[in-house]
């Protein structure tokens, strides 16, 4: 039994976590009575929120939350947030990303407390709570980039990390905004099937084609240390991605990345960030539609799964300072399977983050 204990503590000694407390001693007797004993919650010493376990609570019960975390009201005292931005209005094609933040969290029931695959312990590493969603306005873009950008403001203030859930992606241009205000222009890890960088459409300077444009244009980013990655698809001439080039991004489109591991492509990434402060924004989009069908703006030939992972996992050592994943479109999602990987890729943000503590 203690062996068993041992390794789902990560190989440190028990005594370390049932010695004193009598918490401790009842979780050690509750271990004993059977198997149903929530050990990660026990080995974090609930210093900080973990999400309660399956083997306890009931994956479909309870309000959806991302990951089964706690709702907070306020990033006050949190490290990292989970933090919804429900709009579609930027949309140019089919609507239904407002649902997308809703969605995640419904999916994200299946998330548990570790990763797996890189030892990551999220729970033991930084405080995370979900804070709901930014109070939009559906009728009103620039009155919801506004709304966006005061919220976000807040949050950057507290000194915590959003992880956001969209929403289209003319969501990033406010967070942007908010972020760049804090720490100046920012390198940028863009992960999309289009550049996003469209100037005026039908008009509109707002949408969500234009928002690197816009960032761009406002001295946002730090145009040197941007990378875009998996742009593809038709455009309205030979070289869609001429602009972005011409700021100094680099473009990896689609046909780099196809048949092979991007591990390569992001140790260079991690060289052109450097150590100044990254923000993350993955359009689901980029991934292949047989895999992620679900959005608005979708592409064939896209990244895989395991493609996007690599990705986030390649961010790992990177002054990340703001994520997002946007453009999950429920209404085109008949599995679920867009939003529940939305979820996963989420959490491997939270577990690339500055300050995580890898068994
Ligand atoms: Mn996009």
């Amino acid at each position: 039994m203690f062996s068993t204990v041992r390794k789902l503590c990560f190989g440190r000694s028990v005594p370390e976590f049932f010695s004193s407390t009598p918490r401790q001693a009842l979780t050690l007797a509750r271990f004993r009575r059977g198997p149903r004993v929530s050990l990660h919650r026990e080995c974090s010493g609930r210093r900080y929120n973990v999400p309660p376990s399956a083997e306890f609570v009931a994956r479909v019960s309870g309000i959806p939350t991302m990951a089964k975390l706690p709702f907070r009201e306020s990033a006050d005292g949190l490290d990292a947030a989970f933090v919804g931005v429900p709009i579609d209005t930027g949309t140019s094609n089919r609507p239904g990303a407002r649902f997308g933040p809703r969605q995640i969290r419904v999916e994200s029931a299946m998330l548990r407390a570790y990763n797996s695959g890189t030892r990551a312990a999220p729970y033991e590493s930084l405080m995370v709570a979900d804070i709901g969603d930014v109070n939009v306005n559906v009728y009103d873009l620039k009155d919801t980039c506004r709304r966006i950008r005061e919220a976000y403001r807040k949050i950057l203030a507290t000194g915590c990390i959003p992880l956001t859930m969209g929403g289209d992606h003319t969501i990033a241009y406010p967070i942007l905004q908010a972020v760049a205000e804090k720490y100046g222009p920012v390198g940028l890890v863009h992960v999309d099937a289009h550049a996003d960088t469209s100037d005026v459409v039908l008009g509109e300077k707002i949408g969500h084609g234009t928002p690197f444009r816009r960032c761009v244009e406002e001295g946002l980013l730090d145009c040197k240390r941007v990378v875009q990655i998996g742009l593809r698809g038709s455009g309205y001439s030979a070289d869609s991605y001429e602009w972005s080039r011409a700021q100094g991004f680099r473009v990896v489109q689609v046909e780099e990345c196809w048949f092979k591991s991007l591990a390569p492509l992001m140790s260079e990434v991690r060289a052109q960030m450097g150590s100044g402060p990254v923000y993350l924004s993955f359009d689901i989009d980029a991934l292949d539609p047989g895999f992620a069908p679900g959005t608005g703006t979708p592409e064939i030939a896209g990244l895989t799964p395991i493609q996007g992972v690599e990705i986030i996992r390649g961010c790992r050592g990177l002054n990340l300072v703001g994520c997002d994943l946007v453009e999950v479109s429920p209404p085109y999602d008949t599995t679920g399977n867009t939003a529940l990987t939305g979820a996963n890729l989420l959490f491997e943000m939270l577990c690339v983050l500055p300050k995580m503590k890898y068994y």
